[in-house]
């Protein structure tokens, strides 16, 4: 083999990282002078220290309930508990979060960074009752500018904007693979993680969702309880041989479907008469990053991103995913 191809096998690039990725992107935005950067940064840090510590939850006994319940009335897992943590420290200690709005937090978190001119919403880890069966879980952010002036306390009008004022939305999958997925309003893109060098690597460039799918994803458990116009779209996608695929966690569900055409819902339930689905720290963000993908997201009645937040732990039903799957279920449920 010629020496310049021994060379070339051994110094191939790397591929763009994400921190070069985002300071290049840097550039789009004029008045950008670093902060969202660093956040962005900071998110992806503790996402890099929470995916060592879930590929390790079956030997560290960080598996299995934290023995209290969260804000939801829901189990906290030990995992939930240690992400939370870990994101609030990360997005503190990174100084560019006045306020953190986290699902396992009953109220808003005043950072004290108050000259921060950003505020994060999220899930730390969604699905962590998937942790112990090693099913892929996820970590879903959405970051807004603050309503309120830089240097003082943030207050809930920081928190409850509406979705489509976002600056930066994203995820983190932490599945057979792990890949941080991310949209400032210009695209989505996706960095797989390398554990080899611990960095996230550009692979999924400008993703676009397909129009259309093959794929329906809903808990069959209930669907007893869903609206007549819910029964006929699936009774149209049995009809047609559709794959109903369905894991149980949001995130990978999403993801599955984004990069092959499909469609996610949550709707009303009996047992959830608003959906389970948190519009603040869930379904805003995903929302953004669908529509940035060509996409759709709607509760049925109204796009998720022009929903007007009225509480923190707010549950909307959740329609998302291939624009034309969309916009027929909202069709047959009108
Ligand atoms: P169900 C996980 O608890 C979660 O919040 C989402 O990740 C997931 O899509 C949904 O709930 C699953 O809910 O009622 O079908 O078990």
């Amino acid at each position: 083999m010629a020496h310049n191809q021994t060379v070339e096998k051994f110094v191939s690039s790397i591929g763009i990282t994400l921190d070069r990725f985002i300071a290049q992107k840097q550039a789009d935005f004029s008045y950008a002078k670093g902060e969202l950067s660093q956040l962005l940064r900071d998110i992806a840090l503790a996402a890099k220290i929470i995916n060592k510590e879930i590929m390790r939850s079956g030997l560290i006994d960080i598996e299995g309930s934290a023995g209290d319940t969260n804000v939801q009335g829901e189990e906290q897992q030990k995992l939930d508990v240690v992400a939370n943590v870990r994101y609030i420290r990360a997005l503190t200690k990174g100084g560019e979060v006045c306020a953190i709005v986290s699902e396992e937090e009953e109220d808003m978190i005043d950072t004290g960074n108050h000259n921060a001119k950003y505020i994060v919403s999220m899930d730390p880890l969604d699905g962590s009752s998937n942790i112990d069966v090693n099913m892929p879980i996820g970590t879903i952010f959405s970051v807004y500018r603050r309503k309120t002036p830089v240097g003082t306390p943030p207050t809930l009008e920081d928190a409850l904007q509406k979705g489509n004022e976002q600056v930066a939305a994203g995820y983190v999958l932490y599945g057979s693979s792990n890949i941080l997925v991310y949209t400032t309003g210009k695209g989505v893109n996706g960095f797989t993680y390398d554990h080899s060098i611990g960095e996230f690597i550009l692979s999924h460039v400008n993703i676009q969702t397909p129009k259309d799918g093959s794929i329906f994803s809903y808990n069959e458990g209930n669907v007893n309880d869903l609206a007549d116009g819910f029964k006929t779209y699936i009774a149209d996608c049995r009809s047609k041989k559709m794959s109903a695929r369905y894991v149980g966690s949001l995130v990978a569900d999403f993801h599955r479907n984004m990069l092959k055409g499909g469609v996610f819902f949550y709707p009303a339930t009996g047992k959830s008469p608003n959906g389970k689905l948190r519009l603040l720290h869930e379904c805003n963000a995903l929302a953004f990053i669908i529509e940035q993908a060509g996409g759709k997201s709607t509760d049925g009645k109204q796009r998720t991103l022009e929903t007007q937040p009225t509480s923190l732990h707010q549950r909307v039903p959740l329609i998302i995913g291939s624009a034309n799957m969309v916009d027929k279920i909202v069709d047959l449920i009108k």
